[in-house]
Formats: C-alpha cells, structure tokens, sequence
C-alpha cells in the first residue's frame, strides 16, 4: 500500500513536471517523462505526416519522364528527393517515441496509418503537377509553419527545415501556373482544370471542422496544434485567392467572397462525405498508392537488409 502511493505521489510529480514545461513552452525532448496519451497522439501524428511526405512522391513521380524541359525535370527531381528526405526526418522523430520504422511502415500496409487524402488523387497533366507545388505544398506550410512551435522538440527542429524546402517547392508551383496561364488557351484551361480538381482536395487537408476534429482539444492542450483546422484553412484560402487571380484563375467556388467584417473571405461547403471515403481507403488511387509502396519495399528489402549487415560489421571491428 505504502508502495502504491509512492508511486501515485511520483506519478503526480512527474505530470506536473510536464505540464509545467508545457505552461512556460518549453520543448518536451525524447528522455523526459511525458503521459501516454501525449506520446501516443504524437507517433499517430508524426507517422501519418512521414507517410504523408513519402506517398506524395507518387504523384509527382508520375511526371518525371514527361516533364516538358530538362530544366523542370531537374526541378521536379529535386523536389521530389526533398519530400523523400521529409519523410525520413519525421520517421526518426517518430522512433524517438519509442516505435521502430518497421511498425509504422507495417501499420501503413494494413491501413491502421492514414496519409494525407491529398495524395488519393490522380495527377493528369502537367498542369497538376504545377497545383501541387502551388495548392499541396501552399497547405502543407500553412500547417508547417505553425508546427514549427509544437511542443514536441523534435518534431518541431524537423519542421523548420522541412519549411525552408516547402517554400521553394510552392514557388516552383506558382511558377507552372504562372506560366501555362500566360501560354496558349489550350494551357490555360489545362491550368484552370488543375485548380478545379486540386482546390477542394487542398481544403480538406486540413482535416475536419474545429467541432468535428476529435483529436483538436487534446492537441491544443498539449500545445502540439498551435492553431486549430479551421484557422489554417483560413490562412491558407486568404493567401491563395489573391495568388489565383493574379494570374488569372478563376476560384472553383461560386460561394467564395471576401467578407469586409470578418476581413476574410468566406467560402462554400466542404464535401466531407469525400474526405472520410478518401481517408478511410476507398478515394480515387488508394489502392495504386498502397500497392506500389508495398512491392516497392519488398523489392526494397535486400538494401535494409545489407545496411544492416554492414552497421553490425562496423560495430564488430
Ligand atoms: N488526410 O481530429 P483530427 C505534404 C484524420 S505533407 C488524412 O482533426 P488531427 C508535403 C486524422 O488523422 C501533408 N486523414 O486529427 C508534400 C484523424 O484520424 P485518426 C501532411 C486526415 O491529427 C507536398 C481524423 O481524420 N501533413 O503535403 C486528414 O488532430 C507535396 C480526425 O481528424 C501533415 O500530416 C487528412 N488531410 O489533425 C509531400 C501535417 N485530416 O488518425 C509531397 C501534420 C484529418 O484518428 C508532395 N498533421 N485526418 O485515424 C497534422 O497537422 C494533423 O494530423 C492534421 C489532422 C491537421 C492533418
């Protein structure tokens, strides 16, 4: 009994300990004590975000061979091994918690891990690939910029670099658009169509409405979110329409208007019977998407399995 409630008394300490460094902002690291809820919110969020950034490669992936000059292959290369690098960042973060890259790429295969309903999506023509430097990667720092200040220090020294690359990955984006939209009408509306399927997609990556997010208030708490869904979709959307018009494209939203009281603008609704089909496996490329990354890690086997080999041999000399 006197036990027990040395341990109760430890535990209490301990919780306050943290929950102090979380008050004053200071960063919880790897070795500090934190309550479980804390480090299981983080590896399911960590996680899907290294998924997020290794899935997306496909997409792009797809236009590598086609790209219109040898210059935007170069660029497009680039950009792709910078997500790649992304995700490998995050999955170190993740192992800090104390899960192994195994069991996160195994919770991917079986579908326990989500990624981003983004990268669901077919990309079509060029054109796409210019919406998703310009929309996705528009999102993602968005997000990323405030995650820079999560609570969770590695997760947040990742995301500061991960957002130096991200803006260089939308401007080259915006670049695209630019250009199609100052090309042929053929280009122009190749530009328009991208926008049309790329915009709502966007919206929704920014998960579910503030009422509807379960996992927001524990976030919040935690200090992991810094600001909620629906704020960043907001700062997203204020940011982009002004960016679309410039150029020319027209927002595929007969609801968008900017609303002088709020000093925002106010958009239509969201379809989210299309977002939880697409996050729950049965969106557009769900099944491509899984399928290429499963053979591609098994064909990937032999690699692991001769570094490995190689670091014991190391370790042994
Ligand atoms: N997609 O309660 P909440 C990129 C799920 S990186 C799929 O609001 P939370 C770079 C959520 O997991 C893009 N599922 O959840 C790039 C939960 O389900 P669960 C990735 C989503 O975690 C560009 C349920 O809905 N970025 O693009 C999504 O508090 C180009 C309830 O939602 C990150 O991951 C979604 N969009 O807030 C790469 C950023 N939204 O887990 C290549 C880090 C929600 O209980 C090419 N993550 N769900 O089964 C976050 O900030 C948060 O996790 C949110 C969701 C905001 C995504």
């Amino acid at each position: 009994m006197e036990l027990l409630e040395k341990y109760d008394k430890l535990s209490e300490q301990l919780l306050k300990t943290f929950e102090g460094k979380i008050e004053r902002g200071d960063a919880i690291e790897p070795r500090d004590n934190m309550p479980d809820g804390y480090r299981k919110h983080l590896i399911r969020q960590i996680s899907q975000h290294a998924h997020s950034e290794v899935i997306g490669m496909q997409p792009e992936g797809n236009w590598i061979t086609r790209a219109p000059s040898l210059k935007a292959k170069q660029v497009l290369l680039a950009k792709i091994q910078d997500e790649g690098g992304h995700g490998l960042y995050l999955y170190s973060a993740a192992e800090t918690l104390g899960i192994t890259r195994k069991e996160m790429i195994d919770q991917l295969h079986t579908g326990k891990a989500k990624y981003s309903n983004i990268f669901n999506y077919p990309s079509l023509t060029w054109a796409d690939i210019g919406a998703i430097g310009w929309l996705v990667d528009g999102a993602a720092i968005v997000n990323q910029v405030s995650l820079q200040r999560t609570s969770y220090g590695p997760y947040s020294r990742a995301m500061v670099r991960i957002c130096k690359e991200e803006s260089f990955h939308q401007r080259q984006g915006y670049e695209i658009m630019a250009k199609m939209m100052k090309g042929t009408k053929d280009q122009q509306e190749m530009a328009q169509d991208a926008m049309n399927r790329w915009w709502w997609p966007s919206l929704m990556m920014f998960g579910p409405h503030d009422g509807e997010s379960p996992h927001t208030s524990d976030a919040v708490k935690w200090k992991i979110k810094r600001s909620s869904n629906d704020e960043l979709r907001q700062k997203f959307i204020d940011k982009t329409v002004p960016q679309a018009e410039l150029i020319g494209l027209t927002m595929p939203d007969k609801d968008l208007k900017w609303n002088e009281t709020k000093n925002c603008y106010d958009h239509g609704p969201i379809d989210w019977n299309e977002f939880y089909r697409v996050i729950n496996g049965n969106g557009p490329c769900n099944r491509q998407r899984m399928e290429h990354h499963a053979r591609v890690h098994h064909e990937g086997g032999w690699v692991r399995a001769a570094a490995e080999a190689y670091s014991k041999k190391k370790e042994n000399i």
